[in-house]
């Protein structure tokens, strides 16, 4: 069981403690154009807090709104905003004005920390935002040849900052869903949750080292990367590499260049990566972590074979904060997300909300030293039901307690009675040589209900035609019980994405 101290400021263990262990000159994160050590991040951290206390005028509690790419300054910011005792309410950095209104609003923010060159969004946004909300005005970052930025008025406070008091359990972090449908719902995370995610994962799956180099592509913004990036290498006194605009390319030479030994990323960027590898210097890779989306064996066996690594696959929600169920080394089964993360349990659930017999498919249920928090919503009474988080993801474990992915609850394909998982459909598609991407999803229909209708992207070299959708169809049929084949088979560029990596599954499903 993990135990805190009941007052506690989660930046000051983070980073204030590594410095008095002797580790400030250690590295703790890498930027495209600098590089900080410990001692050099808290010193940042501390005249950015000085900034937001004394220059802005905040006190304990006020929230306020980080926007910034993933780079040194960024990671600053919000470690700043945590130590002054105020909530980081983090946004991903495409948002348009109106996305970002509705989340001032919603989490009533008080002041806002933006990079300079996303500028346009946010005054948009303060503009229609209720008036009442960002009293104490923006500051931006990433601009240091200008007077007022943070950088400039940070300048002149070079005294140490003591870590505001808080307790354990206060608020520092609202965390916004990527809101796939609907209104996106913030989660309230709690000083004690930050150090709890780091003492599970990264310590009990990933097994991180202090010499351990991170790398990955999700934004600060999102759970994901604030974890894996941030604070994970700095609770053990690693460091974590901060890149903007990544490309499977730009990854690629960014684990050669830096020496990275563990990267965070979605599934999809591994398959994009896994024909590229062998063009660059892998060999300092020790772990690489899917999330965000279902795991299709066909990805895990293609970076196998580019890589030698074989993947820790891991689920993590922002309601949870990070990942609960995975596996590393021999503990993976490929094809199955893993075992609860020690300091977590899960279970399954049918349809009455009791456990489900192994082999069953149903609601996956999550418990731990995290969990959800909805701010103002009223949909918290769905998900949390005795301490049990009830995800909305369908997964069947099997008699070894292992955890098997199907799809998210409102994803099942229903067809003529029979209930098909479109990640089942997919991973048969993706061992097709013409198939670069796919998403499965279910279309309505008259008389089956719904039928089955594959998104494809081809490979270069290969041209969408009636014949090759019949192929696939065909190779459908080969591969896994016929009546799972894709009735409809469409062509596409691409697919729909979220900021995350996440197909968009309701833009197939209505286009
Ligand atoms: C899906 C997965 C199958 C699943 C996240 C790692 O993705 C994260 O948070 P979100 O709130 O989305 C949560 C939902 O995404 N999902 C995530 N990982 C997997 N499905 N296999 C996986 N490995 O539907 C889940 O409910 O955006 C991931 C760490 C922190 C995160 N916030």
């Amino acid at each position: 069981e993990l135990r805190y101290p009941e007052r506690l400021n989660c930046v000051a263990e983070l980073l204030d403690a590594a410095v008095a262990r002797g580790e400030g000159g250690r590295t703790a994160v890498i930027g495209e154009h600098e590089t900080l050590t410990y001692a050099q991040l808290l010193a940042r951290v501390d005249s950015f807090a000085h900034v937001l206390r004394e220059d802005m005028g905040l006190v304990t509690g006020n929230r306020v709104m980080l926007r910034g790419a993933n780079n040194p300054a960024m990671a600053a910011a919000v470690l700043a905003v945590l130590k002054a005792g105020c909530i980081a309410v983090p946004t991903m950095p495409l948002l348009r004005g109106r996305e970002l209104a509705t989340i001032i609003d919603k989490a009533r923010v008080d002041a806002v920390l933006c990079a300079q060159s996303l500028r346009a969004e946010i005054d948009a946004a303060i503009e229609s935002a209720d008036p009442g909300n960002v009293r104490r005005g923006t500051v931006f970052f990433n601009d240091p040849g200008n007077e007022g930025s943070l950088e400039a008025l940070a300048a002149r406070h070079k005294a140490p900052f003591a870590a505001c008091d808080s307790a354990a359990d206060d608020v520092c972090l609202i965390s916004f869903t990527s809101g796939t449908t609907g209104v996106p719902k913030g989660t309230m995370h709690f000083h004690r949750d930050v150090l709890a995610i780091c003492d599970c994962f990264p310590r009990h799956t990933l097994g991180s080292q202090p010499d351990d180099i991170f790398i990955g592509t999700p934004p600060l913004a999102f759970t994901f990367g604030l974890g894996g990036l941030l604070l994970f290498p700095l609770r053990i006194g690693a460091a974590g590499v901060l890149l903007e605009k990544l490309t499977p390319e730009t990854l690629l030479a960014s684990i050669e260049k830096y020496r990275a030994t563990i990267c965070f990323t979605a599934p999809t960027f591994y398959r994009q990566m896994a024909p590229l590898a062998g063009k660059y210097d892998l060999s300092s890779l020790r772990e690489t972590v899917s999330a965000g989306e279902a795991l299709p064996l066909p990805t895990r066996d293609a970076w196998q074979a580019a890589t030698g690594l074989d993947m820790i696959d891991g689920i993590g929600a922002t309601e949870i904060l990070h990942i609960f169920i995975s596996a590393a080394g021999a503990d993976i089964r490929p094809g199955a997300t893993g075992k609860p993360v020690p300091g977590y349990q899960a279970c399954v659930l049918d349809a009455q909300g009791r456990p489900a017999a192994p082999g069953v498919v149903g609601r996956l249920a999550v418990k731990g030293p995290t969990g959800c928090r909805y701010l103002a919503d009223e949909r918290q009474l769905n998900y949390v039901v005795d301490g049990w988080n009830l995800t909305g993801d369908a997964y069947e474990m099997d008699a070894d307690g292992y955890f098997y992915y199907r799809s998210r609850t409102d994803d099942m394909i229903i067809s003529a009675g029979y209930n098909i998982a479109g990640a089942e459909v997919e991973d048969v598609l993706l061992r097709h040589p013409a198939v670069a991407e796919c998403g499965v999803v279910g279309c309505p229909d008259e008389e089956r209900g719904q039928v089955v209708e594959a998104h494809v992207v081809l490979k270069a070299g290969f041209a969408a035609s009636p014949e090759m959708a019949l192929e696939l169809q065909n190779f459908v049929k080969a591969g896994i019980a016929p009546y799972k084949y894709p009735r409809s088979v469409k062509f596409a560029d691409k697919l729909p994405r979220t900021e995350t990596g996440k197909l968009q599954r309701f833009k197939l499903r209505n286009p």
